[in-house]
């Protein structure tokens, strides 16, 4: 491989041979480690974004990152046309580790996402008694649960969709935290399911009211209609519990994990589930080449085992109660608002001076620290979930810097 020696290098290559999918904030990274990543040039940086949450454990953490290349050296893939003898080992482990009876395994979130909508059709249809072709699925406004056309088919944000139509039936759409709008819903006939994130990530941090969660699932519950949880991004110690829901301590019918199930070094996906949901699915209606294999099998223990013995949701729920604390002190013309859970935080930046949030975040960049805009006017804080105090004051350190540098 020739070797890029330097940033621009490197960006004038994607620039010129790769899609124009994405709009990456200008920084090469070449190297990474727990909190911090360094780019090409040698500069360290603090990672606040832990791409997306898929990294909770920390860069290149040694246990997943062992298990990776141990089993890549010792059978990496078998299809699910053969058993192996790693599969059965991760399904028991996770379904104890979780409280559900089966597993079934994908490899992004968005593939996540589209196996519950697939199952939550399927049982409306084998155990509710749904007519054929008629179940509908409850979504919510502003949701973002990837970039498939089934996916986007739910979402309402214009750069999702436009021009990626014709979509999917069979959704309905209400605003996120809005009982009586799901009340409402939920007398339509022919409903098979509510899928909604317990956080709304896209939406810019979106913490929903105290209850709001456990009323949505009681009221499921109420009309058998299945609950399924997208915790991709919350899901496995973000928010400072190992998932959202526990916070409102209840269980999804239908749960999505994805992201920090590899603790980032592999694309890992998974739809959690009990008999009476899961075995509506048969041999031959649904299925990956890659989910389950070897690798992500013993990728995905080894992530979980982290999560586990590091108390991962402990320090996730401690760290941020100091963030949002030091950062509500934070006296900045910028800062409208602070909120968030666990280590799940994100700061909506007020016009002033005509900066908006992508000129905070190239600040921050240049003070050692890096964040993604969201909407213009909102901020991203999702640190790997390894971060400590003394870190963590160090970084409201460079945030307030690079407000103050600002104004
Ligand atoms: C991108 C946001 C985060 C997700 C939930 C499913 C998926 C995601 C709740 C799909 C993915 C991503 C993907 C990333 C941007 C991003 C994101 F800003 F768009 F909203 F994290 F906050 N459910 N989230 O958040 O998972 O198929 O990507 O594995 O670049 O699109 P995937």
């Amino acid at each position: 491989m020739n070797e890029v020696k330097t940033s621009q290098q490197a960006i004038d290559l994607e620039d010129k041979f790769g899609a124009h999918n994405y709009h990456p904030l200008p920084v090469v990274l070449a190297r990474a480690k727990g909190v911090f990543m360094w780019d090409i040039e040698g500069k360290r940086y603090y990672d606040f974004l832990s791409a997306y949450s898929a990294v909770n454990q920390g860069h290149c953490h040694p246990k997943i990152v062992g298990a990776l290349i141990e089993q890549a050296q010792t059978l990496e893939l078998t299809s699910r046309a053969f058993y192996n003898n790693v599969l059965g080992v991760y399904e028991k482990f996770i379904t104890e580790y979780f409280g559900y009876q089966r597993l079934l395994p994908m490899n992004t979130g968005a593939e996540g996402d589209e196996t519950a909508i697939k199952l939550t059709r399927k049982w409306g249809y084998k155990v509710k008694g749904i007519p054929e072709n008629q179940a509908k699925i409850i979504c919510c406004q502003n949701n973002f649960h990837g970039r498939t056309i089934t996916v986007i088919s739910m979402s309402n944000d214009p750069e999702a969709r436009n021009d990626f139509g014709p979509f999917t039936p069979g959704f309905v759409s209400i605003p996120y935290n809005d009982l009586p709008a799901l009340e409402k819903a939920l007398e339509e006939p022919n409903i098979a399911g509510f899928l909604v994130e317990p956080i709304q990530g896209e939406a810019g941090v979106f913490v929903p009211d105290d209850g709001y969660l456990r009323k949505t699932y009681d009221l499921c519950k109420r009309k058998n209609v299945l609950f399924i949880a997208d915790e991709v991004q919350t899901g496995i110690a973000r928010t400072g519990r190992l998932l959202a829901c526990d916070w409102e301590g209840f269980k999804p019918d239908v749960l999505i994990l994805g992201k920090a199930l590899s603790g980032g070094v592999y694309p890992i996906s998974a739809v959690l589930a009990n008999d009476d949901i899961m075995l509506t699915i048969h041999p031959g209606e649904h299925g990956s080449t890659f989910g389950g294999n070897p690798v992500a099998a013993r990728v995905a223990i080894a992530a979980l085992e982290v999560v586990r013995d590091e108390k991962l949701a402990e320090n996730a729920e401690k760290m941020g109660i100091i963030f949002r604390n030091e950062l509500r002190k934070i006296n900045s013309p910028y800062i409208e608002l602070v909120r968030g859970k666990g280590l799940l935080n994100a700061i909506v930046i007020k016009p002033f001076k005509d900066k908006t949030a992508w000129d905070v975040c190239l600040k921050m960049r240049d003070n050692g620290l890096l964040a993604k805009p969201t909407h213009n006017h909102i901020i991203r804080f999702a640190p790997p979930l390894v971060i400590n105090e003394e870190q963590i004051h160090e970084t409201v350190g460079i945030i307030k810097k690079s407000l103050s540098d600002l104004s």
